[in-house]
């Protein structure tokens, strides 16, 4: 039998926690053979309702998980993690300036990247979701400098995701049929959705489109602002669907990228496509054994660099924002 894979989840009492802790206790996150061991870490005020997810954990009798602790010490919860899904963030609140939504967070993450360094397995694989995703991947990466700066992620899979469902709408094609689609940049509304280099059924995507103007108008911004069209919509943030991104996220990089596909995630620049070297950015990449890397060679037309240089230039007054205030 296989040894069981510690996976924490921070915010575990959160709407996300909630839509993502069952997939993973029933093998959608790592695979239908391999078991689980869950740490659930929240802050104290949430650790009754975390008790309570439990309880339902419990009650679906899932035969791959192994074990449910559930703590507010995030020494505790990140011990001998070797996937951490960091979900738990301060939401941005009304009148917040940029500044104290970045600090306010830097208070989170700083302490849980250093608790991951002093505390996880050695082939730790972190995921960032709680916004600003990319930037609190950041804080978290730059508090945990015994770990490789790679194992740092941001989620962007459920923009990739929404734009993949967005071009199959406009084209009548399935999802299935989508490959290669690109999310650049920021999970922000700077973000940019590409689709010069996707494909549907084997056709260049932009060609089968044949519409700039609709990627320009409809595309880009329904992608961008899809966030805050859920919020409108069900009176709540998106869930289940983030949820289903950092199940496929962390599936996708433990388990690989199909042939002749690539996905998105934010990930530690190596100074590919004039992304500065150390920001937290979307990329195309493909993963194999436990590993991704970021597809290199694509030609950057003028439509998209002036878009990824946009999105760029904000996670640099992020990245500077909290260098100023001491978090990195
Ligand atoms: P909720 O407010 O429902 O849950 C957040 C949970 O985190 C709460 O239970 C809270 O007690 C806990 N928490 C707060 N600080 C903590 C800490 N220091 N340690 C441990 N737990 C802590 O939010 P939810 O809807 O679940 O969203 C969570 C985060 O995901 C938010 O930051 C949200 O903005 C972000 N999202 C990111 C997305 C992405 O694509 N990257 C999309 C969905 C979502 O908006």
């Amino acid at each position: 039998t296989r040894t069981p894979v510690n996976v924490t989840v921070t915010g575990a009492a959160g709407q996300i926690g909630y839509a993502l802790l069952f997939r993973i206790a029933s093998g959608h996150l790592l695979g239908a053979d391999v078991p689980v061991k869950l740490r659930l870490l929240e802050i104290p005020q949430g650790l009754k309702a975390a008790e309570g997810t439990a309880m339902e954990l419990d009650d679906c009798a899932f035969p791959l998980l192994q074990g449910i602790e559930i703590t507010d010490d995030p020494n505790v919860g990140f011990d001998g993690a070797n996937v951490a899904l960091l979900v738990g963030a301060r939401p941005r609140t009304k009148g917040m300036e940029r500044g104290d939504l970045l600090s306010a967070n830097g208070g989170i993450f700083k302490p849980q990247g250093k608790a991951i360094n002093d505390n996880a397995a050695d082939d730790i694989k972190v995921l960032v979701v709680g916004n600003p995703a990319n930037t609190n991947a950041l804080i978290a990466q730059a508090a945990a400098p015994d770990v490789p700066a790679e194992r740092f992620t941001a989620m962007t899979r459920l923009d990739h995701n929404r734009a993949l469902s967005q071009l199959a709408k406009k084209t009548g094609a399935p999802v299935s049929d989508i490959k290669r689609l690109t999310i650049w940049g920021n999970h922000s509304a700077t973000q940019y959705p590409d689709i010069f280099h996707a494909e549907i059924a084997g056709k260049n995507a932009a060609e089968v489109v044949g519409d700039e103007q609709w990627l320009a108008d409809t595309f880009i911004p329904t992608v961008a602002k899809r966030g805050a069209a859920i919020i409108e919509a069900r009176g709540a943030s998106s869930a289940a669907s983030a949820a289903n991104a950092a199940i496929d996220h962390v599936h996708t990089w433990v388990n690989g990228t199909a042939a002749g596909d690539w996905t998105s995630m934010g990930i530690p620049s190596d100074g590919s496509y004039g992304v500065p070297e150390g920001l937290i950015s979307s990329f195309p990449v493909t993963c194999k054994d436990g590993k991704y890397e970021i597809v290199q060679g694509l030609d950057v037309n003028e439509f998209s660099r002036a878009r990824i240089d946009a999105s760029v230039q904000e996670l640099k007054e992020e990245r500077d924002a909290v260098r100023e205030l001491g978090l990195i």
